[in-house]
């Protein structure tokens, strides 16, 4: 699953949008780049939902869409 996040501008946003989405429950696999700026996710569909992804970059300071996947 492909997250959109537009809201990072410099090397350490990745950074923290990767530890964000590390600690929802289910996250298998983070990889978060700024060029593009997104995050690409595996996460484990019965313990996690996209809206909580979504949540925890918001909450993270980094509002976030769906680009693809479930
Ligand atoms: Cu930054």
């Amino acid at each position: 699953m492909v997250l959109s996040v537009p809201g990072m501008n410099c090397a350490a946003c990745p950074i923290t949008v990767r530890k964000a989405l590390q600690k929802v429950p289910g996250v298998a696999a983070v990889k978060a780049t700024l060029s593009p700026p997104e995050a690409v996710v595996t996460f484990e569909n019965s313990a996690a939902s996209v809206e909580q992804l979504m949540e925890a970059t918001r909450n993270a300071g980094y509002p976030s869409s769906l680009k693809s996947g479930n």
